[in-house]
């Protein structure tokens, strides 16, 4: 695989599949959301443990944020903290992004994901569309007023025995952080919940994948919309290669079919098992050096 002559014009869409090499689960593999979240550990209403034994996301659904926060705020609890301590650092997928910024070819950065390792690599945050917002940034569910994300995270810290841990016996009330403006319990990091609107830079920004010679899907299950919606905004010559251990797509027209004419997939390997490969493929090795922790 090489970006050949296509390429010039790149657009990317990444999802939480680029960050699970640096420790972060996914919703639907083993090990991620799907799999972990213990409803009953969590000490939210009959009704919203039954809702969540359906399905986990529940734990991210607006109309269940709006009547009880413990639940989002108790599973979110590890993922904010490491936020905060910077627990994660970025893959060889995230500096394969910068690294086309660099080439001067990338135009765009959708990303599904909320970790904010995409800056780690100093790609420029203009370059970077957060499709479902971000985890480092807080403000209230409500009424919008921002929170700095050190005070809200010491509050997060307040009253928990252990806070890589659900305790069962936690109140309900236990981890609500009132807004100090509105005084609802409903302050948050500003990530996007199930029924919430995107924001209006996804809109703003999705005309330009007219321009995309090539689109790099990478680690996303491509089942959310509408961010899945861009494997289809870009024009019908445009290259989509996806990088992923699944066949991912199919339902949005994705081709794998032996004859596939604008579809390339990755094959059953990690998403940094194939930006490695491509680095080689474009020389770009000795940029990989001045990366300490990827040594
Ligand atoms: P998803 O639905 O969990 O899909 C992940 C996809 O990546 C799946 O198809 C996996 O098979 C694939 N995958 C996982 N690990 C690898 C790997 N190492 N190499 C290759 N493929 C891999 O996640 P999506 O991003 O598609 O779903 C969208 C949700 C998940 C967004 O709203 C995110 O905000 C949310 N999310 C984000 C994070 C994060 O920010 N890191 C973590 C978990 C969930
Ligand atoms: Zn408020």
């Amino acid at each position: 695989m090489s970006l050949g002559n296509q390429g010039k014009s790149v657009f990317v869409l990444t999802g939480a599949g680029v960050s699970t090499g640096a420790g972060i689960p996914d919703f639907r593999s083993a090990g991620g959301l799907y799999d972990t979240v213990r409803p009953d550990l969590i000490t939210a209403s009959f009704l919203q443990r039954q809702k969540m034994r359906m399905d986990p996301t529940y734990v991210v659904e607006r109309d269940m944020f709006f009547q009880n926060a413990f639940p989002y705020l108790e599973v979110r609890r590890p993922f904010i903290l490491g936020t905060h301590q910077q627990q994660w650092k970025a893959t060889i997928s995230h500096w394969f992004m910068k690294f086309l910024e660099e080439e001067g070819k990338l135009k765009r950065l959708f990303t599904q994901n909320i970790d904010g390792l995409d800056y780690q690599t100093g790609i420029s945050p203009g370059r970077v569309t957060n499709v479902h917002g971000s985890i480092a940034r807080v403000s209230c569910e409500g009424c919008g007023q921002e929170m700095p994300f050190d005070d809200f995270c010491t509050q997060v810290r307040a009253n928990i025995k252990d806070i890589y841990k659900v305790d069962p016996e936690a109140p309900e009330e236990s981890t609500n952080i009132p807004c100090p403006s509105c005084k609802r319990p409903l302050v948050k990091p500003n990530t996007i919940l199930f029924g919430s609107c995107l924001p209006e830079e996804f809109f703003e920004r999705t005309p330009e994948l007219g321009q995309a010679d090539l689109l790099l899907v990478a680690g996303t299950s491509l089942v959310v919309s509408p961010a899945n919606s861009v494997v289809n905004e870009v024009p019908s010559s445009c290259m989509r290669v996806i990088v992923n251990r699944e066949q991912v797509g199919r339902d949005l027209g994705i081709d794998y079919g032996i004859s596939a004419a604008r579809d390339i997939w990755s094959g059953e390997r990690t998403c940094d098992e194939t930006f490695l490969e491509l680095i080689k493929l474009m020389g770009w090795q000795d940029r990989l050096r001045r990366i300490r922790h990827l040594l």
